[in-house]
């Protein structure tokens, strides 16, 4: 940790031996290397497990280094040989342990007890998986009613734990579920079904291979998704156009070295990926996609009229689209003055864009947080949903909308009943079921289950992993509701904030890592993941638990339930858990789709969840793909202050999620510090600022709250007039938590208004 802090710009490919190197480190770091390297071999590879970094799709036939540098580092961290012992909870004291940092509690290892809150010592203290689970069933009990508990959902848990967790709140009487997914993709699930009748992405991985165009918003693989770069690679050295849009010059979209390819690593040559980089505004994408839109309809128009080729796909809108006379409506009344402004770019430019895409016989969309994030995600969303459909990109070969989602499996939790507005479908397929009558009316996500907290009403949460209280908008707000609660329950491998921001009474119940061999009574397990893909496949974890006292996610959820519902529970918990196949079964009961589901997933690599948009099949009230207007530009009225900057929290190359690997940030040049903010040189002048001097962050409301950071560092960067960047969790207490978009109620985590001023806090700053 002792890295100086500096800012040096990064000119090398993203890749090559630094990544391995940087990987190498993280093994060694948590004292793993040969395990690891031993470990590695079997991710992502048949019979072994699935890599818990992100939710990129495994090819079918793997590599024997099916891995990136910062999936390895994900597996370093859950392999680490450092352990968090009784004994260290027995020297420090709750309070104590809050001034320790997020890095610092993460560096103490993994988890090897179950823990309970003990008030007079302020201390966590060893308890029994029993009388832990007791505890769990009295809270529940003594709710005067179920909906006073939230049932929160990280995207690592297998289909199996989210199936039971879910089936133990619905039988508890709740369909409280606030997901990860909520501050994530719900863009995606609430925008894409309206769109094309299906909440998830429409491509599968060998589409890429087929693409002659890859347009990628918000999204930055190379840290995120690094095995994406695979098929960017290979696209790119085919001749195949990959267009960017992104306010960083991220460094991956730019140029990589495939660690995977012996030649490009001996010669130290590398591959040029986007064949342009677009720096729109943060949160001007609705204005790019109108403004290739437009330039589409203009030069379709221009065609017919020259009596050549349509540039729109008249067959697949007339035969399958309803909506095109509004859109295009729109798209004439909206100025290009007005999407330029709102862009950050020139018409040249997105016309440009829009005359490449129209180049593309085959194109596939992809796009990430920097689409879903904002007050408007779910418009953003469907604006590339129109600029697929009206070129027939989606349901061909080679072509689709690729939403990239997070967590390893946070999709897979959301097919398997992970959801606070289940279908009546599902509901009356339970209760035919199960026999008990599961409740039917909505319940909260992370925004209005945070709402609940604030106002009293919220007395149990527990945490089926990630880390909420680190995660969440308003921290400083929230966090305050979160310690008013009866009871905090966090199912954890790892300590974290969230363990510290805790109830009155509180539990950490410590569970085995998807690397780990699990063993329940018919024997040793598999557990099963869908990928960003819709891939649906098993992961057998190998190595030793890191604790002969900890138990797997699907055991601790029947424990939690057994305690809660008593002997008269019509689900058979623990026969289930002695056999995971038993829980496939009942998910495929319960989901047709999932038919054939423990034979299916025998065949290396899995199966494929059907999705019927990539048929041209479109289960949407129309019964077409509906091409959907979104009103002006998605600007805010509210905000009128000129010296606003508009405010996106990234991730670094060193973090996951609220996990910190590093301090530094490798390729934008950061090292050793995470309070920085990123802005242009000319908006750093023009506030009679300097680059390395410290600034203090406002977010600009008008509920006079006051949300603000202090002694951030400027970094001058190449980034869009009007827009800068921090990093995600340190900036979190700046994004309100009333700032979301209205539809899915994503928290506008890429879009927050603000001001700085020079901060009296200035240490040497270099
Ligand atoms: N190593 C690693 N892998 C991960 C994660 C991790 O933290 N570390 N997290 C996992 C999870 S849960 C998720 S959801 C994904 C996240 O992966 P990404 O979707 O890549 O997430 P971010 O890094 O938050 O932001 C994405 C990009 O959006 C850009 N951006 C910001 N604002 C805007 C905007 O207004 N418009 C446009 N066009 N672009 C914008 C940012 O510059 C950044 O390049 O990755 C998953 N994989
Ligand atoms: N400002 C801002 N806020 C954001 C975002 C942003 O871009 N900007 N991104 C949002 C997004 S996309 C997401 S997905 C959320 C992430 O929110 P979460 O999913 O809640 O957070 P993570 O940091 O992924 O959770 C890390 C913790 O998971 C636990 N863990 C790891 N592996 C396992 C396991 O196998 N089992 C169990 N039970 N626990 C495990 C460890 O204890 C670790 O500390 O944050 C959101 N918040
Ligand atoms: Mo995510």
């Amino acid at each position: 940790m002792g890295i100086v802090k500096t800012v040096r710009p990064y000119h090398e490919p993203a890749g090559g031996w630094r990544a391995l190197r940087a990987m190498g480190t993280a093994l060694l770091e948590q004292h793993v290397a040969l395990a690891g390297m031993a470990t590695l071999s079997r991710m992502n590879q048949p019979g072994g497990f699935d890599c818990p970094g992100c939710g990129w799709a495994d090819p079918k036939h793997p590599s024997p280094f099916e891995y990136c540098e910062n999936g390895g580092k994900a597996v370093a961290w859950e392999m680490t040989t450092k352990r968090c012992t009784p004994d260290f909870f027995a020297s420090f004291s709750v309070s104590e342990l809050e001034a320790f940092t997020d890095f610092e509690l993460e560096m103490r290892g993994r988890l090897t007890h179950p823990m309970r809150y003990e008030a007079f010592s302020d201390r966590y203290v060893p308890v029994s998986w029993a009388d832990a689970f007791a505890l769990v069933g009295h809270h529940l009990n003594a709710l005067p009613d179920p909906d006073r508990a939230e049932f929160y959902t990280s995207g690592r848990a297998s289909n199996e734990a989210a199936f039971l967790y879910q089936l133990f709140a619905r039988a508890f009487g709740t369909n409280n579920f606030p997901d990860c997914s909520n501050m994530c993709h719900e863009a995606t699930s609430v925008g894409l079904p309206q769109s094309i009748g299906v909440g998830k992405g429409t491509v599968l991985l060998e589409d890429f291979e087929k693409a002659d165009a890859i347009l990628i918003f918000g999204q930055n693989p190379g840290t995120n998704s690094p095995r994406m770069m695979t098929e960017l690679r290979n696209a790119s050295r085919r001749g195949a156009t990959i267009l960017s849009f992104n306010p960083f010059r991220e460094r991956a979209l730019e140029r990589f070295q495939a660690p995977q390819n012996p030649v490009e690593m001996a010669t130290l040559t590398s591959t040029p990926i986007s064949s342009r980089l677009f720096q729109v505004k943060v949160g001007g994408d609705v204005a790019v996609l109108k403004g290739m839109m437009k330039h589409l309809v203009a030069a379709d128009r221009a065609a017919q009229a020259a009596g050549q080729a349509p540039v729109l796909d008249w067959d697949f809108i007339r035969g399958h689209s309803v909506g095109i006379e509004a859109l295009i409506a729109d798209l004439d009344a909206t100025s290009w003055d007005d999407i330029v402004r709102r862009s950050g770019l020139s018409r040249d430019d997105i016309e440009g864009a829009g005359a490449a895409y129209a180049r593309a016989e085959r194109a596939i969309l992809v796009y990430g947080m920097g689409i879903t994030q904002h007050r408007h995600g779910t418009q953003n969303v469907q604006q590339i949903a129109n600029l697929a459909l009206l070129r027939g990109n989606i349901g061909r070969e080679g072509t689709g909308i690729c939403p990239v989602r997070g967590h390893s499996n946070v999709q897979g939790d959301r097919t398997v009943g992970i959801t606070e507005i289940p279908t009546t479908e599902f509901l009356d397929r339970l209760a035919a079921r199960y026999g008990f009558a599961p409740p039917r009316a909505h319940g909260h996500n992370v925004v209005t289950a945070l709402e609940a907290m604030l106002r009293g009403e919220t007395k149990v949460f527990i945490g089926l992993g990630g880390n909420f209280a680190a995660a969440i908008p308003d921290l400083a707000r929230t966090q305050e509701a979160m310690r008013r609660l009866d009871l905090t329950v966090h199912i954890a491998t790892k300590l974290n904030r969230s363990h510290l921001v805790h109830g009155r009474d509180a539990l950490i119940l410590p569970c085995l890592g998807r690397t780990e061999t699990d063993v329940q009574a018919s024997g040793p397990q598999s557990v099963t993941v869908e990928d960003s893909m819709s891939m649906v496949h098993a992961s057998t974890g190998h190595n030793p638990p890191a604790s002969e006292h900890l138990m797997s996610e699907p055991a601790i959820i029947a424990g939690m339930a057994r305690a809660t519902l008593g002997a008269g529970s019509p689900i058979p918990w623990e026969r289930l858990v002695g056999d995971y196949a038993l829980i496939r079964e009942e998910i495929e009961a319960i989901f047709p789709i999932f038919q054939g589901y423990n034979a299916r997933i025998e065949v290396p690599g899995g199966f494929h969840l059907t999705s019927l948009a990539r048929e041209r099949i479109w289960a949407t009230p129309t019964g077409k793909a509906n091409l959907l207007v979104c009103e002006g530009l998605c600007e805010d009225p509210a905000v009128t202050e000129a010296e606003a900057l508009w405010l996106t929290t990234v991730r670094s190359h060193d973090q996951y999620n609220t996990t910190l690997y590093s301090l530094s940030d490798r390729y934008r040049g950061v090292y050793g510090q995470r309070d920085v903010l990123f802005l242009n040189r000319d908006e750093i002048a023009r506030r009679g600022l300097a680059d390395g001097e410290r600034v203090d962050i406002t977010t600009i409301t008008a509920d006079g709250v006051e949300r603000a950071v202090r002694g951030f560092r400027l970094v001058a960067c190449d980034f869009p007039a009007g827009s800068c960047a921090a990093y995600y969790p340190e900036a979190n207490a700046l994004v309100p938590l009333d700032a979301h978009d209205p539809q899915s109620f994503t928290p506008a985590s890429k879009g927050v208004p603000v001001r700085i001023v020079k901060s009296p806090l200035q240490p040497g700053a270099r």
